[in-house]
């Protein structure tokens, strides 16, 4: 259903005559030229590949303001219902291609530049790929920014404009380094300064009756977010939606001029540092408590800043009277995970505080303003913050989040009632937004154990303070003669951001089906008891575009010349219609060389990254994803020791009967301060030193770990891959999406039943997926049984380790990552992640890979078949389902 027009047929023709040249060559060229002489970024004279890009990218950017005016202004007009999607990350990738791409300008591009001496994918690859994230939730972000805009969603998305984006990784022979990704160096050609669009964020300071009576926050510190306007393009559509960045500053009045004056020119400019730096890097390290600080800080500086700029237009769009109860109907805000939670206490401290409204309407509209997205089920990301911490920092929010508790209390008391002391204690400790906190006064005696608990299951070391009873047993600790008393464990009081998410939300969504199922239960299992029709489930997607149209035009051309319109782009479901070519051989061959083509490039990306030749015929086995235990590229790497054994085990003509040529490619990054991830990186990476130069191996295995993974890469390897890797531990991935990009770019799976690989297999059909693992329903069971030392590992397992042992990958014995397989004592988890498990049933499935490879007309099926099934995967699909069933928002479709 769209909304109607709401615009007379004169205003019509002023939208629709805006463009900034006309959509041919000469145009585009003589507006390139203009922004190489009048935007001044390089030298006058020399005009040569970087002063093309921003050159070219100013002129794209004048087509992209244009639509965005348009789209804003009409926005405006018809005051629809927007939603607005808050996220720490958002994993733009370059932007170049993509918004020629959208725009229908490609080819006028392409021939302007080539008129003026270049090539546009040479150009593109001058810009710098943007990194505002981690990984899978911030790429899944800037695919819903895609997707919103090419289906003329009224929507934006918000979030923090970092200084610099996620680490640049070097591999060297001591395994990952990290460098500063100065992103901005050269400036951003797509960004709109708004200086005109600032907002106050406090921190710190008390909480005071007004003379009004009402609540006040005064005294603390005053910082100012500034609004960083990026245009996003929908493709073949006018609409142009916005992802609004913050970036903080002090307030001019910070600057101390008279200490400058005097020489203390560190001191006068502490106030704009300490400003500043909330948004110099993403997810900074929260291991000290300054981190934790400047973490929180952030959190709340997207979350004020946003809801303030969402407030004020939504007063703007009223026309002077302000209706708050409609606000809902104006306005839906999904929070990407529990980062951006405290919108909750925000949203309520605004209405209540400033404007007015009481505790029951401001919380009726809190909640039906926002929903939450869960990413993850592992207990350690699942956000909890000291509420000490919380406490100084947003002491309001405090006194706000305290009350969302206590309402909470009686709501499990009133469920439960008191019949049954034990089973009340136990749900008031599960569901309680505070943890550790006594019981409100007015429960006082409800139940008699005041809720602290000694040993909170699933905490993490850092989340448990060591302190000495007394400070001056601390003291006199250790001198001769003293006993020393042990030190206890204080159990530290928290605010769990999901329980608040939860509780303050309307919709809770799970990311694929198993995923949602797991959410509902475990994780939220008595919340859904409460609460039930709040749980759903929105399997991710990915956009096409990107994916498929832009990344891997060989095979783009190959859909539109068989399915017989390039329609697919939009209506995924028409690349169904492959199925019925999968046997043909003309499409066969015609898939193959595309393949081949886009193999060729990877070729040239890995000699240039790592010095390596690789041979273009033997299969691409890839995994990319970020370097984490569950994930468990653990057990990809010991598959390929495994494999390397056995050629060595043969003679060289056993060796070439026995195997398929294959170059196993890995990328991601592991998060400095995660320890074993980079181990795995490091033993990667010596692996792949020891097969590359044996000398009988040859062609036959290549192990190649890309540097530096990241979107531009992943546009190289994806149209590029043969067989991927997709192998968490059952039920630890939520859903995963690049698995998604995998198979629609005809790449075959290998995966265990987790995330969303069982929906592929279903769509892709199950004989073109390679299955292996144990479930998710068994692995409670096999870490119990694990624990109580009854697992037997398979003899192949010992004998992988085993060789690994003995040294040939150089001197390390690999102690702390082979023991954490086994439990021994100080290496952690006895193989939490199950790699001892699967192994057996995962060699085996390689096995069949290979035999499936041998056979290039059944390979090729079943690639054409990936593809044809992919249609569900696309991020089209999941946006709709997110309007529909949570957001309640309407296409607008300009004019
Ligand atoms: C990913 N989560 C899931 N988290 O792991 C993946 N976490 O299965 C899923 O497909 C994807 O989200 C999209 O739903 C993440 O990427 C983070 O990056 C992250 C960042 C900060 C804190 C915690």
């Amino acid at each position: 259903e769209k909304v109607a027009d709401a615009v007379t047929d004169s205003e019509q023709e002023a939208f629709s005559s805006l463009s900034p040249f006309a959509p041919d060559a000469a145009s585009v060229a003589s507006s390139i030229k203009y922004h190489a002489e009048f935007t001044p970024l390089f030298s006058p004279e020399k005009f040569e590949l970087p002063k093309a890009f921003f050159a070219t990218a100013q002129s794209v950017r004048d087509a992209l303001i244009i639509n965005w005016n348009a789209t804003y202004e009409y926005y405006n007009r018809v005051n629809a219902k927007q939603a607005y999607y808050l996220s720490m990350e958002f994993l733009q990738g370059r932007a170049l291609s993509n918004a020629v791409g959208n725009l229908e300008l490609t080819g006028a591009y392409a021939d302007a530049l080539k008129s003026l001496g270049f090539d546009l994918e040479s150009v593109a690859t001058q810009e710098p790929d943007p990194a505002l994230g981690n990984g899978g939730l911030g790429r899944l972000a800037s695919c819903f920014l895609d997707s919103l805009a090419t289906l003329n969603y009224p929507a934006w998305g918000y979030g923090l404009r970092y200084k610099y984006g996620l680490f640049k990784q070097r591999i060297t022979k001591d395994g990952q380094e990290e460098a500063a990704e100065d992103w901005l160096e050269l400036s951003n050609p797509w960004e709109i300064v708004r200086n005109d669009v600032s907002y106050p964020v406090k921190f710190y300071g008390k909480v005071v009756f007004g003379s009004d009576g009402k609540k006040k926050w005064i005294g603390g510190e005053d910082i100012v977010a500034v609004a960083y306007d990026v245009p996003i393009p929908g493709y073949k559509t006018k609409t142009t939606i916005n992802l609004r960045l913050w970036s903080t500053k002090a307030s001019s009045e910070d600057f101390d001029l008279s200490s400058y004056n005097s020489g203390k020119h560190t001191e006068a400019a502490e106030a704009l540092f300490n400003a500043e730096k909330i948004c110099y890097v993403l997810y900074p390290g929260d291991e000290s408590i300054e981190g934790k600080t400047l973490r929180l800080k952030q959190q709340y500086t997207l979350c004020s800043a946003s809801l303030q700029d969402i407030i004020a237009r939504f007063e703007t769009r009223s026309g002077g009277s302000v209706n708050w109860e409609e606000f809902p109907e104006k306005v839906a805000v999904q929070m990407n995970d529990t980062h951006p939670t405290l919108c909750i206490p925000e949203l309520m401290r605004i209405l209540m505080d400033l404007k007015g409204l009481s505790w029951e309407d401001a919380w009726k509209i809190t909640q039906r303003t926002v929903a939450y997205t869960n990413h993850t089920v592992l207990p350690e990301a699942l956000e909890k913050w000291s509420l000490e911490l919380m406490e100084q920092l947003l002491p309001r929010h405090v006194e706000i989040i305290e009350m969302i508790d206590e309402e909470l209390v009686r709501t499990i008391v009133s469920e439960y009632g008191t019949a049954d002391p034990d089973l009340l204690e136990e749900k008031l400790k599960a569901m309680r937004v505070l943890e550790n906190v006594e019981l409100p006064s007015a429960f006082a005696d409800v139940i008699v154990n005041p809720l602290v608990e000694k040993n909170p299951i699933g905490q993490f070391e850092d989340d448990q303070t060591v302190v000495k009873k007394e400070q001056e047993e601390e003291e006199t600790a250790g001198e001769e003669g003293e006993v020393i008393p042990e030190p206890t464990v204080k159990t530290p009081k928290m605010v769990r951001m999901a329980n608040l998410a939860v509780v303050g939300g309307h919709a809770v969504n799970g990311v694929a089906e198993i995923h949602s199922e797991i959410v509902k239960k475990d994780v939220f299992n008595d919340f859904v008891k409460l609460w039930p029709e709040k749980f759903q489930n929105k399997t991710n997607g990915v956009t096409p575009r990107r994916w498929i149209r832009f990344c891997n035009p060989y095979l783009s051309d190959i859909l539109t010349n068989w399915i017989g319109t390039e329609d697919w782009v939009l209506n995924t479901e028409k690349l169904a219609e492959l199925r019925k070519f999968a046997d043909n051989e003309d499409l066969q061959s015609e898939w193959r060389a595309a393949k081949k083509k886009n193999k060729l490039k990877v070729v040239s990306l890995i000699k240039e990254r790592t010095g390596y030749t690789v041979n273009p015929d033997a299969m691409f086995d890839i995994q990319i994803k970020r370097i984490h235990e569950y994930k468990r590229q653990l057990l990809n790497i010991l598959g390929i020791v495994y494999r390397y054994k056995k050629m060595k085990e043969m003679s060289a003509s056993e060796r070439e009967k026995a195997f398929v040529p294959r170059v196993c490619i890995f990328g991601g990054k592991a998060f400095a301060t995660y320890v074993q991830a980079k181990r795995i990186v490091k033993f990667i990476t010596d692996v792949g030193s020891t097969i590359n130069h044996d000398p009988e191996i040859g062609d036959l295995l290549k192990v190649i770990f890309v540097p530096d993974y990241n979107v531009s890469v992943a546009e190289l390897l994806i149209p590029a891959s043969e067989l991927s890797q997709h192998i968490s531990t059952a039920g630890m991935e939520a859903s995963g999406t690049s698995n998604m990009k995998f198979s629609m770019n005809g790449c075959i799976l290998i995966g265990t039943l987790d995330g969303a690989n069982v929906e592929i297999r279903e769509e892709v059909g199950e004989e073109n997926f390679f299955l292996f693992g144990a479930e998710a329903h068994e692995i409670a069971n096999l870490r119990k049984e694990r624990a109580e030392g009854k697992f037997v590992p398979d003899p192949i397992f010992e004998e992988v380790k085993k060789f690994v042992r003995s040294g040939v990958f150089g001197s390390n014995s690999y102690d702390e990552l082979i023991g954490s397989l086994e439990g021994n004592e100080g290496f952690g988890r006895a193989d939490y992640f199950l790699v001892g498990k699967d192994f057996p049933s995962y060699v085996e499935c390689q096995e069949k890979v290979d035999e499936a490879y041998r056979d290039q007309k059944r390979w090729t099926r079943m690639s054409i078949l990936n593809t044809a099934g992919s249609s569900k995967f696309s991020s089209d699909r999941t946006i709709h389902e997110y309007a529909k069933d949570i957001w309640n928002i309407k296409q607008v479709e300009l004019p």
